[in-house]
């Protein structure tokens, strides 16, 4: 039986190779399934494109954001339309089964980890049966909402599917904007977060236990991954691959010891109080170039109120010790959680600018169901935006006493105020190549910094 798994297209500046569809895809095929992966973002593929494709396919699995459940709602109903049945599973879903499976006309959505729970779907559909006895397989009828199964040994999972999500294959807007070196590839070496910060969507789709792969399992991917993609740079996607410090250590020491040219970032973030200086040493020493670090806030009451549980010495700390040790440092701030006031901003912006960080991302506070603030504001009324699909470039709540389009005003004030001082500025222009203009432009459009939007064709 042929499956598609779809990662759709939606309005944003950054493509990049979809872990979790790869992944599925490998498991899938390791099982004798015959799979093809549709990604539509990187083909900036129309829905109509989309469901085309699909023609001949029994079942469409989609991945889905919040930030793009317009876009998998049309699609739903489209390949609905032509008789494909629809599983959808990612954060959204994970988060709020019973409303995606209504709002799409889904047939069926995964709640959590999605290779286990898809390959049941995918072999009780070709035998004509219901999957729906399956944890975490969720369909209209549910009484009881379950999580999926994980996945107790990560090694044991195959690689994701590379052929069909070749890194060569995309467009040069990648995790971080401006980076050292195409190719590159994503890759994550844990699943899973322990921590419990409120505004974080981690958990909805991993739960807080950390599952870690085998150092030896990494390598070995990075090895493929430059062997048979030219792969030159890699992307570590982990909520926190310094949380186990020889985990790291020996993936470090690995890429060392089988002399792999790479470089290699950590755009998605590190927790400021994981790295010492001698675990960063390593860390450049293997290719380490850039370190993005969790921080959200220049203002220690709002920090403790989403309990990121991390104080304002430690991440100037792990900042300075990482420039110190030659590597660049990004942070990232979020304007608009709880007790925000403009002159919290105004302490966020100085902060940032007193650290020795060479980048800085101010994002607006995105609600995301199933986290606590969610949880919390939920119903409380302050929401100014009820269309998700642009959550991320206007704030999808405020607190009390300041106003959306001022948050938004503030973001653009507090990047500009940030990246037009002469090192940063440099630092950022000499990395920027030429096919890298139009997603640089587009990223700041959407920041507010340039006042238009590109229409998308
Ligand atoms: C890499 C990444 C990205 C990449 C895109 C990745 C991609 N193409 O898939 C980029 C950098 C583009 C990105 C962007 C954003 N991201 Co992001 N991202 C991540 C990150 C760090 C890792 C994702 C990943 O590759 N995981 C590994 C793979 C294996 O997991 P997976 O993709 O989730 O897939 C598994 C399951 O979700 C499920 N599954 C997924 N799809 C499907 C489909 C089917 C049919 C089934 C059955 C199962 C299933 O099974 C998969 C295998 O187990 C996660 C954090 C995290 N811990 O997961 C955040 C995360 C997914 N991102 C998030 C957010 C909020 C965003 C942004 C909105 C942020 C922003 N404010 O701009 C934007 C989206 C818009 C934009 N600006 O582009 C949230 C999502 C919450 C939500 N409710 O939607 C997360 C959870 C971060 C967080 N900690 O809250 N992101
Ligand atoms: S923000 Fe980072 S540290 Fe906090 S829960 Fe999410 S992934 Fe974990």
């Amino acid at each position: 039986m042929e499956i598609a798994l779809v990662y759709p297209s939606y309005e944003a500046h950054l493509i990049t190779p979809p872990l979790g569809i790869g992944y599925m895809a490998s498991f899938l095929k390791k099982h004798d399934h015959s799979v093809k992966i549709i990604d539509a973002h990187n083909l900036n593929l129309s829905p109509e494109q989309v469901t085309r494709m699909c023609g001949g396919v029994k079942v469409a699995g989609i991945s889905c954001y919040t930030a793009f459940l317009s876009e998998v709602t049309d699609l739903s109903q489209r390949l609905k339309e032509r008789g494909c049945m629809v599983v959808l599973g990612g954060p959204h879903p994970s988060a709020l089964p019973r409303e995606t499976l209504s709002l799409t006309g889904a047939d069926y959505v995964v709640v959590g980890e999605g290779e286990n729970a898809l390959l049941h779907i995918v072999e009780k559909i070709a035998k004509g049966e219901d999957p729906s006895d399956f944890p975490g397989v969720i369909t209209s009828t549910t009484e009881q909402i379950t999580r999926a199964p994980l996945v107790e040994d990560l090694d044991s999972l195959p690689f994701p599917d590379w052929k069909s999500i070749d890194p060569r294959m995309y467009r040069k807007a990648p995790h971080g904007g401006v980076i050292k070196n195409f190719p590159v590839a994503p890759l994550t070496t844990s699943r899973g977060c322990c921590f419990e910060c409120a505004f974080c969507g981690s958990s909805v789709i991993w739960g807080r236990k950390v599952r870690f792969r085998s150092p030896e399992n990494v390598v070995d991917e990075i090895d493929y991954l430059v062997r048979d993609f030219g792969v030159r740079e890699i992307h570590f996607e982990d909520d926190n691959i310094t949380l186990k410090r020889a985990h790291m250590e020996q993936i470090a020491s690995l890429i060392l010891e089988r002399r792999i040219a790479i470089s290699w970032a950590c755009p998605n973030g590190v927790r400021v109080e994981s790295v010492d200086r001698d675990l960063l040493r390593l860390m450049k020493k293997s290719g380490c170039y850039l370190l993005a670090f969790g921080i959200e806030s220049g203002n220690q009451q709002i920090l403790d109120g989403i309990k990121k549980n991390i104080s304002l010495e430690t991440a100037e700390r792990a900042v300075k010790m990482a420039h110190e040790e030659g590597i660049m440092t990004q942070a990232f701030f979020i304007l608009g959680l709880p007790g925000e006031t403009e002159k919290t901003v105004e302490e966020t912006l100085a902060y940032a600018k007193r650290l020795p960080l060479d980048r800085a991302q101010f994002l607006l506070l995105d609600m995301l169901p199933g986290t606590a603030l969610y949880e919390e504001v939920k119903g409380n009324g302050g929401w100014v935006l009820d269309k998700p699909r642009k959550s991320f470039h206007q704030a999808a709540w405020v607190p009390p006493g300041l106003q959306g389009k001022e948050l938004e005003a503030m973001r653009a004030r507090a990047f500009l105020s940030f990246h037009l001082r002469p090192r940063q500025f440099l630092n950022l222009a000499k990395c920027i190549r030429l096919s890298q203009v139009p997603f640089i432009i587009q990223r700041l459009v959407d920041y507010g910094v340039l006042p238009w939007r590109k229409k998308r064709g």
